[in-house]
């Protein structure tokens, strides 16, 4: 028996609460939350999957070289599919679209009203060392009005985003997400298979800590990128320096930073000096955390305009991405506009 004076601890599942943040919206069919549902599901299997990748019947590559000319992880490979195959038969979902598939994934099968767009397993080069990886996720509403879902659809900005969120295979397994209502972080408790609310309404604390980018790259940047990391190291005497931190990957230093404050960037870069252009992807990798970092009071630039106000030309376009505390992205606008006269 509990002492009188103590409240009983609340154990939020992810299915609670989501099931509650729908009851807010009265119109709410369900299909929302059950889609979130589902994505939490893929993010189990995947997390059981990854948490014995050192075994020897996963690890290693295929033969496979995806779209962007990367060499095909077995693990990206099995996320990929558990994402589709948990989606593919639902009846929520007109087309799903993924960084490791060239087109869009039409739903031909009763198509639904959503679109999924998905990351499986970002920063897959970290597999083989043990260090964090994540699956990101989109949802947007159809633009179609019926049948399959098509590439119309999965090109929309990130202002439309109806949720967001991001699922982090690290010491623990987290999801995060957000439908626009605050920005919520569950811990997957592996003895009984649940997400628990562990991080309710997470707003990026003042003042920042960190800085993420890949330092090594720094002499492909532009002048401004590069007098911007003067500034953040406090070279400049603009600031105190920031501390570095940098795993290279997205969702682990992106989570990082939004909860300790700081600013992560993966900027447009000249190693090919005819065509500028960051690394990471604005449809399923970009616009979904920019919708979840301004949630959390935060802001991302693709270091001119509002990551969410830009709309994708094609599924894997790249952007470069400046994400997290807002003043530190909006610095780096400034040290831009300033220095930059080629609209990197
Ligand atoms: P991926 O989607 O192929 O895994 O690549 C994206 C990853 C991000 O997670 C990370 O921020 C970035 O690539 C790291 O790139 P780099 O090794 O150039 O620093
Ligand atoms: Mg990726």
């Amino acid at each position: 028996m509990l002492p009188k004076s103590e409240d009983p601890i609340k154990i939020i599942t992810i299915e609670r609460h989501i099931l509650e943040e729908q009851l807010q919206f009265p119109d709410a069919t369900g299909v929302l939350t059950q889609l979130l549902y589902d994505i939490a599901l893929a993010g189990k299997v995947i997390s059981s999957r990854t948490s014995r990748a050192g075994l020897a019947e996963i690890l290693g590559r295929t033969e496979e070289v995806n779209i962007q000319g990367e060499v095909v992880q077995k693990l990206d490979r099995f996320a990929d599919l558990t994402i589709y195959r948990l989606n593919d038969h639902t009846g929520r979902l007109a087309v799903m679209a993924s960084e490791e598939n060239e087109h869009p994934m039409p739903i031909s099968n009763s198509p639904g009203k959503y679109v999924l767009l998905y990351d499986p397993l970002d920063g897959s080069s970290n597999i083989d060392y043990n260090i964090p990886i994540g699956t990101i996720f989109s949802i947007y509403r159809r633009r179609t009005e019926s049948g399959p879902g098509t590439l119309e659809d999965c090109l929309q900005p990130g202002r439309n985003l109806v949720a967001a969120g991001y699922i982090l295979y690290g010491s623990s397994t987290m999801l995060v997400y957000t439908t626009g209502q605050g920005v919520h972080g569950f811990t997957l408790d592996p003895s009984v298979g649940e997400f628990l609310l562990s991080h309710p309404n997470i707003r990026i604390p003042e003042p920042p800590v960190y800085f993420s980018v890949n330092l090594g790259y720094r002499m492909f940047w532009s002048e401004g990128v590069k007098r911007y990391t003067d500034h953040l190291q406090g070279l400049d005497g603009g600031m105190k320096a920031l501390s570095l931190r940098y795993v290279g990957s997205l969702v682990a230093d992106f989570h990082r930073n939004l909860l300790a404050g700081g600013v992560f960037y993966y900027p447009a870069d000249f190693k090919d000096p005819k065509k500028p252009q960051g690394k990471l992807r604005l449809a399923y990798e970009a616009a979904p955390l920019a919708f979840i970092a301004e949630q959390a009071n935060g802001y991302a630039s693709d270091g001119v305009r509002n990551i969410l106000d830009i709309t994708p030309t094609s599924l894997h376009q790249r952007t470069p991405l400046f994400i997290g505390t807002r003043s530190l992205v909006e610095k780096a606008e400034a040290f831009i506009r300033e220095y930059d006269s080629v609209r990197v």
